[in-house]
């Protein structure tokens, strides 16, 4: 939460908790510039009040009062990253998050004239609709080069995001080294030395997203989805059969082998001091069951436990232990929703993914039965068509499905995910900006926030002004920006 509460025309006041500010107004201009706030705040007023930002004296602050102080490096390094010529505001914040948000909001409201940087008199009063507003990219299909993240990751900044849902490993590919197990990347990356993510480089992504406000949690995507695991451990892969002999083939990671959880306790003891967000997402999404159908000793193990032919219970038997293995970490999870269509017994979050475009149901039903609710159906961004498709991906609602006031809390926000098949550093930014903008407002604004008019005037503004920043956001439609991308 933050307040900007009056602005200055040589410096900004920043404050966490109580801090100040106020300045002297240099004029009023005859016609007030086109409002092109993204995501639209709270409480949002303006007037055409407009102050004159001298380049040369405008400064950044942080008030007396301010509780963050100078050792605050968050702010500090925030403040830093404003060059002189482009400036910031004054604004009063709970804590060091809100006054980062708050600091994109006063640069969004900087216009440039003939004469200069100006910005009008204005009060918001602002703060996030939900508490997860979250980005996933995919870097397994193809490996993403450290750039390609930090750039998204200043784009989910500008944005308001403030989840990096890191899907770092796959089928194809396990560019994530490992300390405990290097051969995992180095049999499984799609080269051991240039395709991988060293320690320093997810060092390097997760201070670089805590700077601007924004939570790494990274996927390690179990059972299904672990081809690239089996190169480098041993046995960790079901053997699959065809004419009762092994084909040669692996399927999902053996659930009834005991070394299989051995691994899964040391491997996630190490993921759990790497990355430091409190959550860890586990995936449990599409596990294919014909090669656990092959195996002769799984069908054995089937019928000891008394699981019959649902191979869906042996899913959920090897989640259950996963569950444990990761709970003696102290991190809490995330799961693709299968895992709740299983019948998962424990309390966790549920990423809520399939049955596009009807995604209310399962939102319902996840939500009667007391879990938390993560929405991502609507906001496929790997999915393309011909014309505005932001525009529905705008109009998906996560709270909008029948269901009590106690339901509805139980939504924690929602995921843009792009996955990678058909997407590496090439078109990547274009193909997420600005359609993922378009689920940044609907996590942040209010929901009344809904007129689709409205919203694409700014959001072409909003569009120009990333390009403005050095990020390929594609076009909307037919126009053109002020500052175009070089
Ligand atoms: N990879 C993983 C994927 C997908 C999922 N999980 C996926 C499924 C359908 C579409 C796009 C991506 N590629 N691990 C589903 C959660 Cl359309």
């Amino acid at each position: 939460m933050y307040c900007l509460v009056k602005f200055a025309p040589l410096f900004l006041a920043v404050a966490v908790c109580n801090g100040w500010l106020f300045g002297d107004f240099v004029g009023k201009r005859s016609e007030l510039d086109e409002i092109s706030l993204w995501p639209l705040p709270q409480k949002f007023q303006s007037s055409a009040v407009a102050f004159k930002l001298s380049p040369a004296r405008f400064q950044i602050v942080q008030a007396k009062q301010s509780s963050a102080g100078p050792s605050c490096s968050i702010l500090e390094n925030a403040f830093h990253e404003l060059s002189v010529d482009e400036p910031s505001a004054v604004l009063k914040a709970a804590n060091v998050w809100g006054a980062l948000r708050g600091l994109e909001t006063f640069s969004q409201l900087v216009y440039e004239d003939d004469y200069g940087n100006n910005i009008n008199k204005t009060d918001i009063s602002d703060f996030p609709r939900f508490a997860h507003r979250g980005i996933l990219l995919d870097s397994s299909r193809h490996f993403l080069p450290l750039k390609v993240i930090l750039a998204n990751l200043e784009a989910m900044a500008m944005n308001k995001f403030n989840v990096f849902h890191w899907h770092i490993v796959d089928d194809h590919s396990f560019p994530y080294m490992s300390r405990t197990f290097p051969e995992l990347s180095q049999k499984g990356a799609y080269h051991p030395f240039t395709h991988v993510y060293t320690p320093s480089d997810v060092k390097m992504v997760i201070e670089f997203a805590r700077m601007r406000g924004i939570r790494v949690i990274p996927e390690f995507d179990t059972p299904g989805h672990t081809e690239s695991w089996g190169n480098g451990i041993k046995d960790l892969l079901t053997p699959c059969y065809s004419d009762s002999s092994p084909s040669g083939a692996f399927g999902p990671v053996n659930p009834i082998l005991n070394s299989s959880y051995d691994f899964m306790t040391q491997f996630f003891k190490e993921i759990s001091t790497v990355f430091p967000d409190a959550y860890i997402h586990l995936g449990g999404d599409e596990v294919d069951f014909s090669c656990w159908e092959s195996n002769p000793d799984i069908q054995r193990f089937m019928v000891q436990q008394g699981f019959g032919t649902d191979y869906s219970k042996l899913e959920s038997f090897y989640i259950q232990r996963l569950l444990d293995i990761v709970a003696a970490t102290k991190k809490g999870y995330m799961v693709w929703q299968e895992v709740f269509d299983n019948g998962v017994k424990v309390r966790l979050s549920i990423h809520v993914w399939k049955g596009r475009p009807q995604y209310q149901d399962e939102m319902a039903q996840v939500t009667a039965a007391g879990f938390n609710a993560l929405l991502s159906t609507p906001w496929y961004l790997n999915r393309i068509s011909y014309g505005q498709d932001w525009v529905n991906i705008y109009k998906a609602d996560p709270q909008n499905f029948t269901g009590t006031d106690a339901q509805k809390k139980l939504v924690i926000g929602g995921e843009a995910c792009l996955w990678g098949e058909y997407v590496d550093a090439t078109n990547l930014t274009p193909r997420l900006w600005p359609r993922a903008s378009a689920v940044a407002e609907r996590l942040w604004s209010d929901k009344s926030v809904t007129d689709v008019d409205n919203a694409y005037n700014r959001l072409v503004q909003h569009r120009c002004r990333m390009v403005k920043r050095g990020i390929p956001a594609e076009p909307l439609f037919v126009g053109h920006c002020r500052q175009e991308y070089k």
